[in-house]
């Protein structure tokens, strides 16, 4: 202990002592207690998002999971379509112009193999615009035992991760985890693997320095310097002996950083830099039934007292053929129209509703329609933007043809004010 550090402590009253163990039992006690009640997190927080950040900006539909369980290094594919809303909150989130296509998964479970936005492979980020539709699919080989919900996700630039709807899927323990990949040199190295040896040999060096410096520094306790430094003296209890050693540390760790960038230019190669390439994947072209359909919303109402969100909107069909209004979609909340669902052998999951007046719109027809959400329901999935400021709603809305032969057609964007009826 240097001469300074015994005056310092030699100094320090009594009944700071005794006041200084209290606090720090207090502050351990409260610490294990916090630590005690916290409940491990069983979701991705996918429902701690603002309203308008989940309907507004990206909505995934036809979002499909090939499987359910699958083995290790077996591959897993999803597919779907995304589409980056025409009513994207530009008051609040930068234009939407650079996009990722990933997945959610709680570390790296799944080794993501390949990337499509419109049949353009697309590993990198890539140029996206609002109003755009691209159908997408991610496959991803399975890589470490266990049951994992996993999400597909667009990331956009400026605005963060947006996340698709989630399915459970169990990787059981069984098979084998391996990426084959050639090199340049013609040498087939296991990207599993890859280099594993130098980020544990350079993780454990920088370690070692780490530990060694806060053991320096740690090695005397932490509290009896408050007293010091609360009574004016702060700079005298750092000795030259302490300062020495500190800038050696830093002189070591200096050494060691630019000493592994040499040892890995002197040991590594031929190498290329990552490449960027910015492709702009083809926007889906926009369907024609859709474009011949007007909708307008003239109202939502969301009951408070009953919980229920009446929506009334109006439909002008100046296609040749009778539409059905098939569902509505807000973010991963749908809402299927019940007569379509009753006529379906395999309806889409979600709400059912009543839709009224019930059947076809004719050719040339404007037609009012009221549909019966369950606007508690979507209160629950964060999904009403009652306290945001928008209170508007905003998704998509489904229509098929007269034929049934074409199952989905093109998707209009409703954006209207949300009145709550108390
Ligand atoms: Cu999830």
């Amino acid at each position: 202990m240097s001469q300074l550090q015994r005056s310092a402590s030699s100094r320090t009253p009594e009944g700071h002592t005794g006041w200084a163990r209290r606090l720090a039992l207090t502050a351990v006690a409260v610490l294990v207690l916090l630590i005690g009640l916290a409940a491990p997190a069983g979701a991705h927080g996918e429902e701690g998002q603002q309203a308008f950040e989940k309907t507004a900006t990206v909505t995934f539909y036809d979002v499909r999971f090939s499987t359910t369980e699958l083995d290790i290094g077996q591959e897993l594919t999803i597919t779907g379509t995304l589409r980056v809303m025409e009513s994207w909150p530009d008051h609040t989130l930068a234009a939407p112009e650079l996009g990722y296509l990933s997945i959610n998964q709680p570390g790296p479970r799944f080794y993501v193999t390949e990337r499509w936005m419109s049949d353009t492979f697309t590993p990198q980020s890539v140029k996206i615009h609002k109003g755009a539709t691209y159908p997408f699919k991610i496959v991803a080989k399975a890589r470490i035992p266990g049951t994992y919900h996993i999400h597909p996700t667009f990331a956009v630039h400026d605005a963060g991760t947006l996340v698709g709807p989630g399915q459970w899927v169990t990787i059981a323990d069984a098979g084998e985890f391996s990426v084959p990949m050639e090199l340049a040199t013609g040498e087939t190295v296991e990207m599993g693997g890859f280099g594993i040896g130098n980020v544990v040999a350079w993780t454990a060096i920088s370690f070692v320095i780490a530990a060694g410096y806060l053991a320096f520094w740690m090695r005397k306790g932490l509290l009896w310097r408050a007293f010091p430094v609360a009574e004016g003296r702060g700079a005298s209890i750092i000795s030259k002996g302490q300062v020495k050693v500190s800038v050696a540390i830093a002189v070591l760790a200096l050494l060691v950083g630019v000493g592994s960038y040499a040892y890995a230019e002197v040991t590594t190669g031929p190498k290329v830099p990552p490449q960027v390439a910015r492709v702009e994947p083809a926007a889906a072209v926009a369907d024609p039934l859709g474009k011949q359909l007007k909708v307008h919303v003239d109202s939502a109402v969301f009951q408070t007292g009953t919980g229920r969100l009446e929506f009334k909107l109006t439909v002008t069909n100046n296609s040749p053929e009778p539409v059905l209004l098939q569902k509505l979609q807000f973010s991963t909340y749908q809402a299927i129209n019940r007569d379509v669902a009753a006529g379906s052998a395999a309806p889409d999951p979600g709400e059912l509703v009543a839709v009224t007046p019930p059947g076809q719109i004719q050719p040339g027809e404007t037609r009012t329609l009221t549909v019966d959400l369950d606007g508690a329901a979507l209160a629950q999935q964060g999904l009403l933007p009652l306290n945001e400021a928008q209170v508007r709603i905003t998704g998509l809305i489904f229509f098929t043809d007269a034929s049934g032969q074409s199952a989905i057609s093109e998707v209009n964007e409703l954006t209207t004010g949300i009145l709550p009826k108390y």
